[in-house]
């Protein structure tokens, strides 16, 4: 016999995962947003949160609730779109659940359990944000952040950010390998696994940063090769997209989905921060870098693919979009997958095509406002030219 309330909570899931996503009238031409999130702190399955044994828990209260589900890697495997969701407990902790779902804009559910991650790193307190590449090697590998206490200052908050690595055949069974070492960066987080060899060697998109939450002389976006996936040490790394001065870069960026290969170039998902009064703002936005060289930036568009708007902009840390997870399906299909506000789980769709108009022809950030302005007036003049020469 279960509580009573156990059935009105299982009945308002089953609506929930049973409802039908619909297309926001939010139009901009690149991306396709949807009115509702794919995955929330209300998809959690009941059994992970509840003891359901009413002798064992007679007020039926969450034993272990769950905060958000945010910062989601992506892949689609056999047909089907999983998200290995970062889920954060009431308790700050964050660990990874699978979503699965068939058609990637709605029905997402978890598996019965979360993943049981190997707990080969004793000194690890938390966990969060994996990105999933399927490598050439035939893995798929999930590297995320690894947070650690640093235990080499007087301050009860510092800590230390370190890019764990993980792979498996079939997001069930995964084996752990030695976290990323970047001999010259002290701190690491946002660090991607590039899908193909560079030169034979693993590429890995990083992040270099002196503190844990300062990138401080840690210029954008870094890369850099290693020979052992298994202890993968970086000794070199070059920076890629840059952190640039009054730009949506200027705080922080860091590389986010895994890169889109494409005819033109290796399309990327990035998220840029820039302060304000009101903290520190994410946003998303793209570039592409060339398929000879990856960490070679061929073209930057100006400015946000993606903002957080409407109530987007409101959560546990507002004003922030954050990416970690697309999928590109053969078809030419693109399914962006972003949290907004470290709270809960969107989509937002586009294709190939689009992705590779938008970043080779949106023209490129000028830095200062004349120049904006010119930039601005150059579309008008072309404009009403245009509409002139068809009237
Ligand atoms: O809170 C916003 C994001 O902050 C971090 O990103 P970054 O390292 O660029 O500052 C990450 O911890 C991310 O999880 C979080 O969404």
């Amino acid at each position: 016999m279960l509580h009573k309330q156990y059935y009105i909570e299982q009945e308002k899931q089953e609506r929930l995962l049973a409802r039908k996503n619909e297309k926001s009238t939010y139009y901009n031409g690149i991306l396709q947003k949807y009115v509702y999130p794919v995955v929330t702190r209300e998809h959690i399955p009941l059994h992970w949160k509840y003891d359901l044994n009413p002798e064992t828990n007679p007020y039926f209260m969450e034993r272990l609730g769950v905060n958000a589900v945010m910062n989601s890697g992506a892949i689609e495997l056999n047909g089907k779109f999983y998200l290995v969701c970062r889920v954060e407990g009431n308790d700050r902790k964050s660990f990874f659940g699978v979503a699965e779902s068939d058609n990637g804009i709605d029905g997402f559910k978890f598996w019965d359990y979360p993943v049981q991650l190997p707990d080969t790193c004793k000194e690890e307190t938390n966990v969060y944000d994996m990105r999933l590449t399927k490598h050439e090697d035939g893995w798929i590998y999930g590297v995320f952040c690894s947070e650690s206490k640093d235990t080499s200052v007087n301050d009860l908050s510092a800590a230390v950010a370190a890019a764990g690595i993980v792979r498996t055949k079939d997001l069930k069974t995964w084996e752990r390998l030695d976290n990323l070492k970047t001999l010259r960066s002290p701190q690491q987080r946002n660090v991607v696994l590039h899908p193909e060899f560079v030169n034979g060697k693993y590429a890995f998109y990083t992040r270099p940063m002196d503190d844990f939450i300062d990138t401080g002389s840690g210029g954008g976006i870094g890369f850099g090769l290693c020979d052992d996936i298994e202890h993968a040490v970086i000794d070199e790394e070059i920076i890629t997209s840059k952190r640039k001065y009054h730009t949506i870069t200027e705080a922080k960026n860091g590389a986010g989905a895994v890169p889109i290969k494409t005819d033109r170039g290796w399309i990327h998902i990035a998220h840029g921060v820039r302060n304000t009064a009101a903290g520190l703002r994410y946003v998303l936005y793209a570039f592409a870098t060339a398929l000879d060289d990856p960490s070679r930036v061929i073209a930057e568009p100006s400015g946000m693919l993606l903002g957080p708007h409407d109530w987007e902009r409101v959560g546990d840390v507002s004003n922030v979009v954050f990416t970690n997870g697309a999928i590109a399906r053969e078809n030419g299909d693109v399914y962006l997958y972003y949290a907004s506000s470290d709270t809960r789980m969107h989509v937002a769709t586009t294709t190939v095509d689009r992705l590779i108009d938008y970043v080779f022809n949106t023209p490129e950030d000028p830095l200062r406002s004349v120049e904006c302005v010119q930039q601005r007036c150059s579309l008008i003049t072309k404009n009403l030219e245009f509409l002139k020469s068809i009237q």
